[in-house]
């Protein structure tokens, strides 16, 4: 476990319902503990509908200029299947005092697959097991709908199109970039199936189906 008692993010669960009604201008929904799946559903749709809206500037509604006024640093990684083949990436940039993931994913399984942030930045074949269990600086258990959830690492579901294609938006409102790129990393992981987005400690989502290590930048 990384950073063990840290308390970023109390702050955010506190305001969990405003966070649950909350959204900017581009579509983007907090994260927050309760959300119902459909939500999660919602918001995939409306990242794929907000498609080229995600970064932030001055001109853009108050909400975002107060983002961009403290946006830090930025991570990527390369997501592979076990065979090596590039099948998305994934980035993670500071903004407002969350972590905003973006997932743009090609070539998976047409359906639900659950994705997290896990903990160690390894993606060793052909489970990808080394990569270990999901981000969890504050000692959480797994899921939105958890009552002792969620991870700092939890992700609503990617929905995959009947053209392989899937892609999702969110901020993390727990955890901080820097705790992110520690001293062994973190990694970003497609499962095979659905998250139930409450079954401690994954989910019930399957096997690793692509991994990639996130590298500053
Ligand atoms: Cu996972």
């Amino acid at each position: 476990m990384k950073n063990p008692g840290r308390k970023v993010g109390v702050f955010f669960l506190g305001d969990v319902k405003e966070l649950a009604s909350a959204t900017d201008h581009c579509g983007v929904y907090r994260f927050a503990k309760g959300m119902m799946m459909a939500r999660w559903m919602v918001l995939a749709a409306a990242a794929v509908a907000a498609s080229g809206c995600t970064t932030t500037d001055g001109s853009s509604a108050s909400t975002d200029t107060a983002t961009a006024s403290t946006s830090g640093g930025s991570a990527r990684a390369i997501l592979r299947t076990a065979a090596g083949a590039e099948v998305g990436r994934a980035t993670a940039r500071e903004a407002g005092g969350a972590i905003r993931i973006s997932v743009e994913a090609s070539q998976q399984t047409p359906g639900t697959h659950g994705v997290h942030v896990h903990t160690i930045g390894r993606c060793d074949g052909p489970d990808f097991t080394t990569a270990g269990g999901h981000w969890n600086p504050t000692a959480m258990q797994h899921g939105t709908q958890n009552p002792a959830g969620p991870h700092a690492g939890d992700l609503p579901n990617m929905t995959v199109g009947a053209d392989g294609r899937g892609q999702l938006t969110m901020d993390l409102p727990s955890g901080t970039l820097a705790g992110l790129m520690d001293a062994d990393g973190s990694a970003f992981i497609i499962h095979a199936g659905a998250d139930d987005l409450k079954s401690d400690p994954a989910g019930n989502s399957g096997g690793r189906v692509a991994c990639g290590v996130f590298e500053a930048g």
